[in-house]
């Protein structure tokens, strides 16, 4: 017998940056033929294939999970002898130089729960491409430095199928005698295979136009299932704020006929960027007033920009390959982000992206799948869509943009956009765009892209002479594969306060050494430091600064997030000694609650800011800042400050909920969004009182809310309390909207991250529940996903709710491998845990890694976290 790898087939060999090579050919032009049937499908690719490099050198295509059912070479059918195929690639072992090669697949899509390549969603065919999924589809160079124009032809019954859809512009079609139809689309900008789409099913559309800075008239269409067709208004208007965005700030034009967008139910993450037909989760376009709460509003305008935006970041300009993901990733969540920030409020737009980076980005960064925004291997490629590469990686570029001002920034991704356009490139061409187009030198600053880590910048102060000198020291702990780390690059904006409020100074500040000194002269007051304004660098912050000093900034600082994080600073100066402690130190509660009493009382400006405010840190930030993890005392101790806060407070608690009056008129502008924010947060306390009153006002609101922002927070806060009819609630809720699959989410979702003891038999109840299907990736994270951030009731001390992940865990490997390796992810930083836990997770994951049959996913994920 001959030796082969011995490694089980479960495990995918390590790819590495440094063996990437070009590719040996190339596939200028594609014709797709597809004949769509509910039974099994029929594609037909012919492909001009040219070799660009090499000689004599078989060819080597990329196929997996379908059925080979011909090939042949400029016209001749080849023999079972003239190629090989193995579950991953199909081989051809003598080819011409340039030749016209023709590929029949048959695939069965309606058995594809994997969510990767052409499946169907509620009856309907769709695809999911990027990042290997077009090698379900077709034997393809499956790589995304190769480009290719594609002409594609879809075939269907007419009746099942009246909508048929792919990239680019639309070009014939026409009915044939057997009850099917076609249509013919071409795309003429040369693209790479993650981003072919099609779509085939019956759906409605809503239809619009949008006209170019040059003139040229686009027709926007939105597609969804009929039921929905009147949830698709605000996708509309977000893509047409988004269009003009991005020629207004970038200069950058759309550049097809049409642009289509499709809803489906069964999506593995939010949304696609296909060239010209974008394909979402339903989650991110549908959306009406009864149904879709504020932050969904929000999140549906940002995800469409982003998606949006990838017509350059993404499309035009493309990545060579997958470890260059954040090339077009991280750049499109900064400009998202900034588009956000443009259509409402900067500061809390701010906020929320810090929130969320320090929640999922920092926990990665401290955990076993740590890598760099540009990594230098993985297993599996669907694993690196990761916090680092979409958040960190927006980060990297915000602070480019700090050192070169927004000037100089937008001359930089005018010649990227320029020298790039139609090709596929890294993010070291990125970064020379932004250095040879404002003359600096970037050297340094490339290390973001290679360690990884997340570094701390310890600040010590002294006040003397009338001189502020600020010692700042950068660090960053080691990391897999990185014991040793260099001094970043950053840019660290500060500002001078006087003890009146008054700024004296501002200014960005460049660190580049493990240790500087900044000198500030002439200073008659000691004054306090603004630091990290706007969080300017994606850093954990080491300074201790007094009480009155975060007091000042609390009131005066005019950047949104420094006034927003001394707050939660001083509240973390109660919160983080009593997880440690077990118990609430007076003194530091006291200032907790005489700076909440302030900020209800004052004259309020910002309502949408004064809801910040008035949050305590996130259980997950008080867990990234915990030594040894100890959730359950987190979740207990955050409880019991929210409890005393709203029974100390109660009285301006109500006055400020009632003067946000009940039910306004609907309206998503900023002040009315800002309103109910802020009303429902100071609902959210006044029901942890635990007074029947409060209650019957919470029910009130429930029952008479115009929004669902208004009916989700009241329910919410009454299902996370001890309201007696709890359970009447939760029934009347499910009784109103069982119907509709993205309000049963949020009903899950709430139900899952109550902080409760005894939680999982509702949760297996829940699992039951015929609105929950484990095959849909929405329900699988409003249900299980949540249940696993439930920092009560997900740690049990038996580790019940361990073992529970890990049964979903294994379940869903065979199902969709992607979401498995996902969900377990969550425990995959089990170190970091207090006993019991941390040994009760190591027992579930070694079984789970003991499992049979492990996905490449899972088994990636699985085996680093017990490396
Ligand atoms: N580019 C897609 C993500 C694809 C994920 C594949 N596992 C969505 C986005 O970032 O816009
Ligand atoms: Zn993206």
């Amino acid at each position: 017998m001959l030796e082969t790898d011995v490694s089980p087939t479960n495990i995918n060999p390590t790819i590495y940056l440094k063996d990437y090579q070009k590719p040996e050919f190339l596939i200028p032009e594609v014709m797709l033929d597809f004949a769509l049937n509910q039974a099994s499908t029929l594609v037909v690719a012919t492909m001009q294939v040219k070799r660009s490099s090499g000689s004599g050198t078989p060819l080597v295509l990329h196929g997996e999970k379908m059925q080979l059912v011909s090939l042949a070479i400029n016209g001749k059918t080849l023999s079972d002898a003239e190629y090989q195929i193995d579950a991953e690639s199909l081989t051809i072992l003598n080819v011409p130089d340039a030749f016209e090669l023709e590929v029949q697949t048959e695939l069965l899509p309606h058995l594809n729960t994997e969510l990767s390549g052409l499946y169907q969603s509620s009856g309907n065919f769709c695809t999911q491409c990027e990042a290997e999924g077009f090698r379900r589809i077709t034997y393809f160079l499956d790589r995304p430095d190769v480009l290719s124009v594609y002409r594609v032809r879809l075939t269907a019954d007419v009746v099942d199928c009246p909508v048929l859809l792919s990239n680019g512009n639309p070009v014939a079609s026409g009915r044939n005698d057997d009850n099917t139809h076609w249509a013919e689309w071409f795309d003429p900008h040369p693209k790479p295979s993650y981003l072919f789409a099609l779509v085939a099913g019956n759906l409605e559309h809503v239809t619009d136009h949008f006209t170019t800075a040059s003139g040229n008239k686009v027709e926007l269409n939105i597609y969804a299932q009929q039921h929905n067709i009147e949830k698709c208004d605000h996708a509309m208007a977000s893509l047409k704020k988004s269009m003009r965005w991005d020629e207004d700030v970038y200069g950058r034009e759309y550049d097809l006929d049409i642009y289509n967008i499709v809803a489906v139910d069964d999506f593995n993450m939010g949304a696609m960027e296909n060239k010209g037909l974008n394909v979402f989760n339903s989650k991110y376009v549908l959306a009406n007033q009864d149904t879709a709460t504020d932050l969904d509003y929000e999140g549906i305008e940002s995800v469409i920009a982003h998606e949006y935006f990838h017509n350059w970041s993404g499309n035009r300009v493309t990545c060579r390959d997958w470890f260059q993901l954040s090339l077009k990733e991280g750049f499109t969540v900064f400009r998202d982000q900034e588009f956000s920030a443009d259509m409402g409020s900067r500061a809390v737009k701010r906020i929320r992206d810090v929130q969320s980076l320090r929640a999922f980005q920092f926990k990665e960064d401290a955990g076993p799948m740590a890598h760099p925004v540009r990594p230098d291997s993985y297993q599996e490629i669907n694993n690196f869509y990761t916090s680092t590469i979409y958040q960190k990686g927006a980060e990297v570029i915000r602070m480019m943009r700090e050192l070169v001002g927004v000037e100089g920034f937008r001359r930089g991704t005018d010649l990227y956009f320029d020298r790039f356009d139609g090709q596929a490139v890294t993010t070291e061409d990125f970064v020379t765009s932004i250095e040879q187009a404002n003359d600096i030198d970037l050297a340094q600053f490339r290390l973001w892209y290679t360690q990884s880590g997340t570094p701390s910048i310890r600040v010590q102060q002294s006040y003397t002479d009338q001189t502020l000198t600020l010692t700042i020291q950068q660090s960053c702990p080691a990391t897999p594969g990185q014991d040793r780390k260099r001094p970043f690059q950053m840019p660290l904006c500060i500002a001078l306060l006087l003890p009146s409020g008054e700024k004296v100074l501002q200014q960005t500040l460049v660190l580049t050494e493990d240790e500087q000194s900044f000198e500030f002269s002439g200073l008659p007051e000691q004054p306090v430091v603004s630091m990290l304004r706007g969080f300017s660098a994606p850093v954990k912050l080491e300074y201790n600064q007094s009480d009155d000093e975060l007091l000042t900034l609390v009131s005066f600082d005019d950047d949104g997030f420094v006034r927003w994080e001394a707050m939660q600073r001083l509240c973390l100066k109660l919160l983080l000694p009593a997880v440690e402690n077990g118990s609430i130190n007076e003194a530091a509660y006291s200032r907790v609650r005489d700076a909440f009493l302030k900020l209800l009382t004052e004259p309020c400006h910002d309502k949408a800011m004064l809801a910040e405010m008035l949050s305590l840190p996130t259980a997950s930030y008080l867990a990234e800042l915990s030594e040894a993890i100890e959730p359950r005392q987190i979740s207990l101790i955050r409880q019991q400050c929210v409890q005393r806060l709203a029974k100390d407070l109660e009285s301006p608690f109500h006055t400020v909920y009632a003067q946000q009056g009940q039910n306004t008129d609907f309206s998503l502008d900023a002040e009315s969004m800002a309103s109910r924010s802020l009303k429902n947060r100071t609902l959210m306390y006044l029901v942890a009182t635990g007074q029947p009153a409060y209650y019957a006002l919470a029910s009130h609101q429930y029952h008479a809310a115009n929004t669902m922002t208004d009916r989700l927070s009241a329910f919410t806060a009454l299902v996370h309390s001890s309201y007696p009819d709890r359970q009447a609630l939760i029934d009347h809720f499910y009784q109103q909207w069982k119907d509709d699959p993205l309000v049963m989410d949020k009903w899950f979702a709430m139900q899952a991250i109550a902080p409760r003891d005894n939680l999982l038999p509702d949760i297996e109840q829940l699992m039951s529940n015929p609105t929950f299907s484990i095959n849909n990736p929405n329900k699988v994270r409003s249900l299980i996903g949540a249940f696993t951030s439930n920092l009560l009731a997900f740690h049990q001390q038996d580790g019940a709710g361990y073992k529970f992940l890990v049964d979903c865990v294994i379940q869903l490997n065979t199902i969709n491998p992607q979401v498995a390796a996902r969900l377990i992810s969550t425990i995959n930083n089990w170190r970091r845990y207090a006993q019991p836990y941390q040994s009760l997770m190591c027992t579930q994951l070694e079984r789970l890694a003991n499992e049979n049959g492990l996905a490449s996913d899972v088994t990636e994920i699985v085996s680093k976290a017990l490396k």
